[in-house]
């Protein structure tokens, strides 16, 4: 570990964390941080301060959370930023908390897809952290969410940097509820988390349906043949599945997610059946520039991509 690694372990105590972006995953997190630390939910709008969770045990909690807008900051300065915000927005919503916090507050990104860390990482001055996690959650308009199965969270800097801080977030989160770990490949997990993304998000948005019902005709052709084409990209990319080898290793996670998560509705549905815009350009953009970059046939995925940024047009 360097020194300044070393010194932010020891400093850091992790006591107050701004959740900014009060969708599914940021309501989840506020709410599970928020018996362990000062936890604030910042929102465009004010987020309600009453929420409540209901946990996959089937347990209600009930919780007042401290709020705020983003374009009137409260006057202190948190230990750490989640950003929780889509992917699209991620970037603007950085450069309003830059202008209200201390150069060296460490942020973390739990944004899906590849591009926008890497673009805030640049931009950023303090430490800059990015999660990648499977907790599943949805809401129930703004005083409700649903966690609705429990997930894992992998937490690491782009460049390896900040393990201090990255084990002691992973640690705080763990504690409450969040199981995470560290990792010195965070870049890897991204883009692993992208082509499970890009495997169903855009199948199940475009055709209303749950993960699980993937499984059946005609969907598991169409499943399928964006499995071969993000496999055929990875290899080039050299992203390697977590388990088994090429085609069979990402075959067998994707179909895995599929399994666990099968009840559930996709997060690019949800946006879809809410009038939001997708994260198509965050999931599907870095694979079909890939592809380009590695001459690779992408018909299928540059077929959803169209078919998701027509709608958002119209
Ligand atoms: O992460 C997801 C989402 O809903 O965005 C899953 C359930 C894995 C589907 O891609």
């Amino acid at each position: 570990m360097n020194p300044r690694d070393e010194a932010e372990q020891t400093a850091m105590t992790l006591s107050s964390h701004w959740i900014v972006g009060p969708g599914a995953l940021g309501r989840l997190i506020a709410l599970r941080l928020t018996d362990h630390a000062r936890a604030t939910l910042v929102g465009r709008r004010p987020p309600s301060p009453i929420q409540r969770l209901l946990t996959p045990e089937g347990e209600t909690l009930t919780r007042r959370l401290a709020v705020a807008v983003i374009g009137a900051l409260p006057d202190e300065t948190p230990a750490i930023v989640h950003l929780t915000t889509k992917a699209t927005t991620a970037l603007a919503a950085c450069d309003t908390l830059a202008r209200a916090l201390p150069a060296d507050t460490p942020l973390v990104l739990w944004q899906n897809g590849v591009g926008s860390q890497q673009a805030i990482a640049r931009r950023w001055s303090g430490p800059v952290l990015c999660a990648s996690t499977t907790e599943g959650a949805h809401v129930q308009g703004d005083l409700q969410v649903t966690h609705a199965g429990h997930g894992h969270t992998f937490i690491g800097a782009l460049d390896g940097r900040h393990g201090g801080l990255a084990s002691q977030l992973a640690d705080d989160l763990s504690l409450a509820g969040l199981p995470s770990e560290l990792v010195d490949d965070i870049g890897v997990r991204l883009w692993r988390k992208l082509a499970v993304n890009a495997a169903i998000n855009p199948l199940v948005a475009h055709f209303g349906i749950t993960n699980g019902e993937l499984r059946n005709p005609p969907y598991r052709l169409h499943v399928e043949a964006m499995i071969e084409e993000i496999a055929a990209i990875m290899a080039a990319e050299s992203v390697t599945p977590p388990e088994g080898d090429g085609i069979d290793g990402w075959r067998q996670l994707v179909w895995q997610v599929v399994d666990a998560t099968a009840n559930n509705l996709a997060s690019m549905l949800q946006d879809v059946m809410a009038g939001r815009p997708t994260e198509h350009e965050a999931i599907l953009g870095p694979l079909l520039a890939a592809a380009r970059r590695h001459e690779l046939s992408a018909e299928h995925i540059q077929m959803h991509f169209r078919y998701l940024a027509a709608r958002q047009s119209t």
